[in-house]
């Protein structure tokens, strides 16, 4: 018998009463939601506070003395200081609103910072990378700037030392991810960055698995950009942040124009708001950022190290219970001390899209596919993976539920 979970500063059974979703039943049962890796759930909490700004106080931001948009400018902006506390940056001007991790991504790859690129600079990557944090270099490659990439080793760790021998003067830019969202492996964001700068080159950190689940210092991992998503962290949808240091931001074009990153407008020329309203313009999504304030608010009450430590247990948990499964391949470290609660894997030679199917059938929430990570998969020599991502409400009885169901699987598929 595999010990139970015992937790003492943390209650997933209490926190789950917060969250309305997971009462639902899907096909008859009871849902075990595994795909927060895609996007958590929200809490009653997050839902109140968009529903509060529509119903109470729902006014434009930044522009009108009225009472309402006071009131609505105050909550939008607040939200910045918690995102500040959270990652431990150093000032709001750094903290810039996004849609999600991918416009956080986008804007340092559009910005005139990486248009002065040239011919024969180098960005360095490595193969774990979401599209989000590989497409957008990929697509400077046409301007004659080369994209390296640093492998994995085979229990999906990083090849820590070919970061030594791939950066080099030439590069200027290091973007890795400080947690994989299909291997789940747990990266040394903060030797990455320091090797990066070593060698005069910046270091961009995709945080959009880190930062829902652990505790993330900027300056002490000393990353010169960060991005990571709201809806990834209990947020509401079309949230995100990037933060970078000031002074990059400061030289940074804006890459979208329009209301409210202007100072001045005149028929000849336009000049450009402070940070961080410079890479804001238009009118943004007021009633998602709020709720991403609320958002953080919990998980900080939770507290992140708190939430790190369910996690741990639960892919501890799930490693140990899934690897007994007859024709299992599961993919990613088998130590939880470097992986988050994400796990991949293919039963015998299923495709996951029927296996997500059968388990869909038990109420069972997973993703199948390439997760948008299609060199990853090709790299493991897989087409498709089925993955289970875990988050602050799951317990180890859906653990249980999930292989309950894997079993039922492999003789549904006679494997
Ligand atoms: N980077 C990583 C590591 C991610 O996991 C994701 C989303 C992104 C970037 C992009 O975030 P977005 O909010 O801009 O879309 N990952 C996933 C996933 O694993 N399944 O669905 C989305």
């Amino acid at each position: 018998m595999l010990e139970k979970l015992k937790l003492k500063t943390f209650d997933a059974e209490e926190i789950r009463k917060d969250f309305p979703i997971l009462e639902r039943r899907v096909n008859g049962k009871q849902l075990v939601y595994l795909d927060s890796a895609a996007t958590s759930q929200k809490p009653r909490q997050v839902i109140e506070a968009e529903k509060a700004y529509y119903s109470e106080y729902n006014a434009n931001i930044h522009r009108g003395v009225h009472k309402l948009s006071q009131e609505a400018t105050e909550a939008y902006e607040g939200v910045r200081e918690k995102v500040l506390r959270l990652i431990n940056a150093r000032e709001k001007e750094e903290i810039i609103y996004t849609r999600g991790t991918t416009e956080a991504i986008n804007i340092v790859t559009g910005s005139v910072l990486l248009n002065s690129l040239q011919k024969g600079d180098e960005i360095v990557l490595t193969v774990m990378e979401h599209h989000s944090n590989l497409v957008p270099w990929l697509a400077m490659k046409k301007r004659g700037i080369d994209v390296k990439f640093v492998d994995i080793n085979d229990d999906g760790t990083l090849k820590m030392e070919q970061f030594e021998v791939l950066i080099t003067k030439k590069t200027r830019i290091v973007a890795v991810s400080c947690a994989s969202n299909l291997l789940g492996t747990i990266n040394d964001a903060r030797k990455i960055a320091k090797i990066a700068h070593e060698n005069d080159a910046l270091a961009l950190l995709d945080a959009a698995q880190a930062v829902p689940h652990m505790p993330v210092d900027v300056k002490a991992m000393d990353c010169d950009f960060l991005a990571f998503s709201g809806h990834k962290m209990l947020g509401p949808t079309g949230t995100g942040i990037l933060y970078g240091k000031r002074y990059l931001l400061e030289e940074m074009e804006p890459v979208q124009f329009g209301g409210d990153m202007i100072k001045e407008v005149h028929l000849t020329h336009a000049t450009w708001n402070d940070l961080p309203w410079k890479f804001e313009a238009g009118t943004p999504n007021i009633a998602g950022v709020i709720g991403l304030g609320v958002a953080i608010d919990y998980l900080q009450k939770i507290g992140l190290s708190n939430i790190r430590m369910h996690e741990k247990q639960l892919i501890a948990y799930a490693l140990k219970t899934l690897k007994e499964i007859k024709g299992i391949r599961i993919f990613g470290p088998m130590d939880p001390e470097i992986r988050g609660g994400v796990i991949s894997f293919n039963l015998a030679d299923v495709h996951p899209h029927d296996l997500a199917t059968v388990l869909d059938y038990e109420g069972i929430a997973v993703r199948s596919g390439h997760h948008c990570a299609m060199p990853l998969t090709e790299r493991l020599g897989e087409t498709a993976t089925t993955r289970a991502s875990f988050y602050i409400y799951n317990t180890e009885e859906e653990i249980d539920r999930l292989v309950e169901a894997l079993e039922k699987a492999r003789k549904v598929f006679g494997v």
